[in-house]
């Protein structure tokens, strides 16, 4: 067996000699390499193939088969950890496990070739069960990673055995191993890897191009609300941000953006439409025109993530603007027996919350636009639901395909079954921002401000405790509306010292929050938010 292609052993330093079978395996460290450079070939030419023919690619396919296998608490820790760039943290784990699965078959393909074929093949029949298991994709999302193991394997034998020596016969001893040529070996594995990044460039290219694409497709702004419904829009307050950290409307650049997609779903708009059907006496079927002919309304609403740890950043604040759920749902006459409003994104993803909400007066809408905007990509365009007083997991459908009143025992929203509640408003909430924690505070004059929220009940009081001293009760912002949060400030005449600030909130029912700590999981964090700051 050849260890090393510079220390040629005499039985693979022939003169003209018939190759051995054995002696003509790559060398087990090179064949790291080949499997790698293999893989990556593999890997890339699923991407390119998966954007010309424009089906999900292999890898995000796997990474969001992941996504909906992976169990709560390693969901829970995931965003604990990498916060917003959890899915950039899956991609770089997929990319890392295929990377050392490719090293492993390699060296495993310079002594059997066998495993590496069945290597190849194993990991590009995964892609393609993940592909073709994704929602709303079809037969030929199994072509890219059929393609790419197609490539990868024969690359892979070539690189580990080349079948053509580059000289069969030499005029005396010669110290390049016959059948193995290391200068060949780093040829082809060069050209194969140079290969695989430009299909791996010019995927990412097309996806962007893709990305772009939709994105031209957003309308520059939405006509004029022409026909008004219900009351009139709040209006956002001068004096609205008290808090010198936390704006009271959040720009849609800076909303806070939580969804499993890897990758935007395709959105044609041209062609989409939203279905209400089910439990219902005729169903619709409206376009985006159809829904910008309506009559609309404009509200500023809360919405906040159940996945939100006390004090978190899951919380942002827009005026939506849109169709109201229940003017759609009375004219498609919902029928008895209707208990869920169930919902499914062109993604695949669902949700669902009870029929009473929607129908109850609260302005639970089908949203379009967000602060005088079309909807951005990021959060649903074309077009959202939006359902005050409900976490978004269970309501707040981004990327909008289909409406279906049913019961409960017919379907269940994306994440019930993971483990979180069926049924989830929002909990009664509060936030200091400023200070932050540990910050040193200069002594005299100083304030402490954030946010309270407790959507579609309102706020009615938020209390500032410092150290065990006696809650007082902090100044409030102008109450916009009873569905978005209210901002508060406390003026602070800070002595030296060390000290921890905690905030609770009472909504408008009468009922403050609870000081029982809990997790998110499973409906809603709870905890007075407490920071500790010196002040010097
Ligand atoms: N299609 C789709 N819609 C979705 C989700 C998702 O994963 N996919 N996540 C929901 C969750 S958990 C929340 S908190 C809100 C967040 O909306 P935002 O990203 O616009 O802030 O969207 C909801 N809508
Ligand atoms: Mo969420």
């Amino acid at each position: 067996m050849i260890e090393s292609p510079v220390s040629p052993t005499s039985e693979n330093v022939s003169q003209g000699a018939t190759i051995s079978t054995r002696s003509t395996s790559a060398p087990r460290r090179y064949g790291a390499v080949a499997g790698l450079v293999s893989g990556a070939l593999a890997v890339t030419i699923g991407m390119l193939v998966a954007r010309i023919i424009d089906v999900v690619s292999p890898i995000d396919a796997v990474g969001s088969e992941f996504i909906d296998r992976v169990p709560p608490w390693l969901k829970e820790r995931a965003i604990q950890w990498f916060g917003t760039n959890d899915k950039l943290a899956l991609r770089v784990g997929i990319i890392s496990v295929l990377a050392i699965a490719a090293l492993v078959v390699g060296v495993l393909a310079a002594r059997w070739l066998m495993a590496g074929i069945v290597g190849i093949a194993g990991f590009g029949l995964i892609g393609m069960l993940a592909a073709v298991h994704r929602p709303g994709e079809s037969l030929a999302a199994a072509l890219p990673p059929l393609i790419g193991a197609a490539l990868g394997i024969p690359l892979l034998i070539k690189l580990i055995r080349p079948t053509a020596p580059a000289k069969v016969t030499m005029p005396g001893p010669s110290r390049v191993p016959l059948g193995w040529d290391r200068r060949r070996f780093l040829v082809s594995t060069g050209s194969a890897a140079a290969g695989a990044a430009l299909a791996g460039g010019i995927a990412q290219l097309l996806e962007s191009r893709r990305v772009q694409s939709i994105r031209r497709a957003i309308p520059d702004s939405l006509p004029p609300i022409s026909t008004p419904t219900g009351t009139p829009t709040s209006l956002v307050p001068a004096d609205s941000t008290l808090s010198p950290v936390t704006s009271f409307i959040t720009p849609n650049e800076s909303f806070y953006r939580i969804d499993t997609a890897l990758s935007f779903p395709n959105v044609s708009l041209s062609s989409w439409k939203v279905d209400i059907n089910g439990l219902v006496d005729k169903p619709l079927t409206l376009t985006y025109d159809d829904l910008l002919a309506r009559p609309q309304v404009e509200r500023i609403v809360t919405l906040c993530c159940v996945s939100n740890e006390v004090g978190g950043e899951y919380i942002s604040t827009a005026s939506f603007r849109g169709v109201l759920l229940a003017d759609l749902l009375r004219e498609a006459g919902v029928k008895p027996g209707a208990e869920q409003v169930f919902s499914t994104s062109l993604d695949g993803w669902t949700s669902g919350f009870p029929v009473s909400v929607a129908l109850d007066g609260r302005d639970a809408m089908i949203a379009l636009g967000m602060n005088g905007e079309a909807l951005p990509l990021e959060h649903g365009f074309p077009a959202r639901l939006v359902v005050p007083g409900l976490y978004g997991y269970v309501s707040a459908t981004k990327w909008l395909r289909t409406i279906k009143l049913t019961t409960w025992d017919a379907e269940e929203g994306y994440w019930v079954p993971r483990g979180w509640a069926r049924e989830a408003p929002v909990k009664t909430q509060s936030r200091i921002d400023v200070p932050r924690d540990g910050e040193r505070v200069a002594a005299g004059a100083a304030r402490i401000a954030g946010v309270a929220w407790a959507q579609h009940r309102g706020i009615s009081k938020v209390e500032v405790r410092i150290d065990d001293g006696a809650w007082q009760p902090a100044r409030l912002g102008t109450d916009v509306t009873d569905d978005a949060w209210r901002e508060w400030v406390l003026d602070w005449d800070a002595k030296p010292g060390k000290y921890t600030i905690q905030v609770r909130a009472t909504d408008k029912t009468g009922a403050t929050q609870t000081e029982e700590v809990a997790p998110p999981d499973p409906d809603g964090a709870t905890g007075y938010h407490t920071r500790m700051v010196k002040v010097a």
